[in-house]
């Protein structure tokens, strides 16, 4: 019996993946020991999205990575969580990419277009050589899409969009915008190609959080499109919410990434770090603050492998996504922070990523469902009201 890497896998959890997944998972560690790790740091400074790297995570199967067909990789659930997972150890700007492209603007052509939407749009989006992006939030409207004022109206075949969106990732780089707005028959998604006229993305600059992607305003003033450009399976506020599932679902394997980042960066700092004679990593204090991070990431990846194991039996319901949401990014942001502190005076400095996770992480609580509505999803599924209305 091999003996288990106590710092690196307490729990022996990789004994719970097939070696087809293990497999996997290690090669998109080495896409992101090797193409992100190295540079992640001038991104974050400069506030640059390497798109140079979408056509190689195309390549690689990162994009649409659970959906089927179309030029799709066709990966399950916890293959998919796994992507999320290394990605977001890299940075949560490089996984909110994956999310954007696959979870939102790839999984609402895939469940909800007709034939032709799919042929045109998914096999470039899978190989990275078109982008998407997803516009639900809007400056009015952030935990409450119901309150969207967007509007889409007939003008004889074609439609006509009027509106705003905001933190739309991705939207200035994009080919193709997912835009849900009102219509005479409720919410209604649209497939705007980006260079219609009207259509416009500003970057939101300057962001203390996720500086290595790119979130955006956009503004529709009468973009016309045709009448072709609906997705006609979408009808209602149901549509955009399947799609938030699938990338809420992702950042509860990825805010792991993150969270295992930042420890395993603490513990090389503390076993290194030499103060009042010894390695730090002998205090008493600071092997508890290790210990915790080290409790806290094996707890986060069982939920987020149950939660994987479930939504490939398809047993998983939206609001077990909640719990995995919630849980994983609160506890990945406490565990950036504590690793934080193990590098001391150290730790602000951009050379090491904790505190980098700890503010990407105040993104990540806050998009696809801030802590507050998921504890409220989960508050009305326990007790049967909603907090909501
Ligand atoms: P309600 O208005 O009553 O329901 C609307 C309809 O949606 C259904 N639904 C869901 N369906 C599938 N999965 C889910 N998770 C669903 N949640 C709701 C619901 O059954 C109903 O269907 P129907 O057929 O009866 O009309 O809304 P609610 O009371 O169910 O939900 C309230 C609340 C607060 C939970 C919901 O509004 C919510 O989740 N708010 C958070 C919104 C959010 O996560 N926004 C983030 C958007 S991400 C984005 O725009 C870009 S971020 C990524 C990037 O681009 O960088």
């Amino acid at each position: 019996m091999s003996t288990p890497d106590l710092a690196r896998d307490y729990l022996g959890l990789d004994a719970l993946l097939s070696d087809a997944e293990l497999a996997w998972r290690d090669t998109v560690r080495d896409f992101v020991a090797t193409r992100i790790r190295p540079d992640i740091r001038k991104w974050y400074e400069q506030a640059t999205f390497p798109a140079e790297l979408a056509p190689e995570m195309g390549r690689l199967g990162l994009l649409g990575t659970h959906l089927s067909g179309y030029g799709c990789p066709g990966r399950s659930a916890v293959e998919y969580g796994l992507a999320a997972l290394e990605v977001e150890a890299g940075d949560s700007g490089l996984r909110t990419f994956v999310s954007v492209q696959g979870s939102l603007a790839m999984t609402a052509i895939h469940r909800f277009g007709t034939e032709a939407q799919k042929e045109r749009w998914l096999p470039p989006m899978a190989a990275g050589e078109a982008i998407g992006c997803f516009g639900l939030t809007e400056p009015e409207a952030g935990s409450d899409p119901g309150g969207m004022t967007t509007t889409a109206r007939r003008d004889g075949d074609d439609w006509v969009i009027d509106g705003a969106k905001r933190w739309i990732g991705l939207a200035s780089i994009a080919d193709v915008a997912v835009i849900w707005a009102r219509t005479e028959d409720g919410v209604r998604g649209f497939l705007v190609p980006t260079g219609t006229a009207g259509f416009t993305a500003t970057p939101i600059e300057p962001k203390l959080a996720m500086r290595a992607s790119i979130q955006c305003d956009i503004t529709l003033a009468g973009v016309r499109v045709p009448a072709d450009a609906i997705l006609p399976g979408a009808a209602g506020l149901r549509g955009p919410f399947t799609c938030l599932n699938e990338a809420r679902y992702g950042i509860i394997w990825g805010a792991m990434g993150a969270a295992r980042d930042a420890y395993e960066a603490a513990l090389g700092y503390a076993l290194e770090r030499r103060q009042f004679g010894k390695p730090i990593a002998s205090f008493q204090l600071t092997q508890e603050k290790l210990v915790d991070m080290v409790l806290e990431i094996g707890k986060g990846l069982l939920v987020a492998l149950h939660i994987g194991r479930m939504k490939d039996a398809g047993t998983l319901v939206p609001e077990q996504i909640s719990f995995g949401k919630l849980n994983n990014v609160r506890t990945a942001i406490a565990i950036a922070r504590q690793a934080r502190t193990i590098l001391g005076g150290n730790g602000v400095a951009l050379e090491y990523s904790p505190m980098r996770h700890a503010s990407n992480l105040e993104g990540v609580r806050t998009y696809e469902g801030t802590d507050e509505v998921h504890t409220l999803i989960m508050g009305r599924a326990i007790t049967g009201i909603s907090a909501f209305t």
